[in-house]
């Protein structure tokens, strides 16, 4: 047989998808997540898009994407009459390329936010303002592009005591005397459901995954605001697992509390970190397949809800991750992906947990 250049193509593009296929006979994690309806996501940072197998990875196992920077106001906001949507824009455009849905991170938080916004000295009157219009105007600039929002990002400590911060109390958004301490939450989410009616609003946090006094704070605003008819749609929990394995038992029962409101539960930021070498290695092999467990666990339990609807991890590959700057590079290792985008077996793990997990209620 004569090769052409164009059958020469043929028999690579052949032999490529037959060794896709001979790796991951089951398909990919977003096939198998699609078929149950399960959103897979990863946290997107606009500077890897340009690294071939960052965006192939990420394209091809991942059917949601939020950027891990680019909707905080320090990101979009760089002076008070000024907004910048370039990197947010990139990756929403790649998300909608690919047919994946998007998160957006975030509306509200008491950090990384502009200097110009933190040593404003505002007026409370000036904060309310000022936070309507940035809601306004970033949740009207992704309507219809954005499915869910994290709107209000970590106001609770881990005692289930508002954190202070310009929003709440320093000197916080005006607000009516006989208001809950939560105003400014509430209100954030009454101006995100104005500015775009069909997405989903969520409050997200961290360390509030099990029932613990930061859950419960959440679980106490999170009924107030069903009863008073707030626009909440969902609890996003972070899942960022740095310390070991969690108690199980108890997220299963805290989802099952929120849903049991009528609520969504989104796995927004999940990473289970282990101990690595100064290269990021990591120190002991067992733990890849701990950690794999740890996965397993949480995807599971999602899955047993019908009420949990997206799992996320906050990243795409061990090569980029918040996890090593912050433990000062002694843990590391915390994704689905090592650092030459091969799957690991948490990887293997979640896919294990989508088609055997019996479907939730
Ligand atoms: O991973 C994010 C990192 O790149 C940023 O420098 C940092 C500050 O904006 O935020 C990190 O993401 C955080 C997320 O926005 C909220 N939950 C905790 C995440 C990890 O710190």
């Amino acid at each position: 047989m004569r090769v052409t250049g164009k059958c020469l193509l043929c028999i690579v593009l052949v032999a490529g998808f037959g060794a896709a296929q001979s790796v991951r006979p089951e398909g990919t994690l977003r096939q198998l997540a699609g078929r149950r309806g399960l959103l897979i996501g990863a946290a997107v940072n606009v500077h890897y898009l340009s690294e071939a197998a960052y965006t192939r990875t990420l394209a091809r196992e991942f059917n949601m994407a939020e950027p891990e920077d680019a909707m905080k106001w320090a990101a979009l906001r760089p002076c008070e009459n000024c907004f910048d949507f370039t990197d947010a824009d990139t990756i929403v455009n790649f998300a909608r390329l690919h047919d994946m849905k998007v998160r957006g991170h975030n509306l509200l938080w008491h950090s990384y936010n502009p200097d110009w916004l933190m040593q404003g000295h505002f007026t409370s009157k000036q904060l309310s303002h000022l936070l309507q219009d940035h809601i306004s105007h970033v949740a009207g600039h992704y309507r219809g592009k954005v499915f869910a929002w994290d709107v209000v990002n970590e106001a609770f400590d881990e005692n289930g005591k508002l954190r202070n911060s310009i929003w709440y109390n320093q000197p916080g958004i005006s607000r009516p005397l006989e208001s809950q301490n939560t105003f400014f939450i509430e209100q954030a989410f009454r101006w995100a459901h104005a500015a775009d009616p069909q997405a989903l609003l969520f409050y997200n946090d961290s360390e509030a995954e099990e029932i613990n006094p930061h859950s419960d704070a959440i679980y106490a605003m999170a009924l107030d605001f069903k009863t008073r008819g707030v626009p909440l749609d969902g609890i996003g929990m972070q899942m960022h697992f740095l310390r070991g394995a969690p108690n199980y038992d108890s997220i299963a029962k805290n989802i099952k509390r929120l849903t049991s409101l009528g609520l969504q539960i989104h796995i927004t930021e999940m990473d289970v970190a282990l101990p690595v070498d100064a290269a990021g290695r990591v120190l002991h092999v067992n733990d890849l397949q701990w950690q794999a467990n740890v996965y397993r666990h949480i995807a599971e339990i999602c899955l047993a809800n019908s009420g949990c609807t997206a799992l996320q991890t906050w990243g795409v590959a061990d090569k980029y991750s918040w996890v090593g700057w912050a433990t000062h590079h002694t843990k590391g290792a915390a994704l689905l992906f090592d650092k030459n985008y091969q799957p690991k077996p948490a990887y293997k793990a979640i896919k294990n947990a989508l088609l055997h997990t019996a479907y939730g209620h």
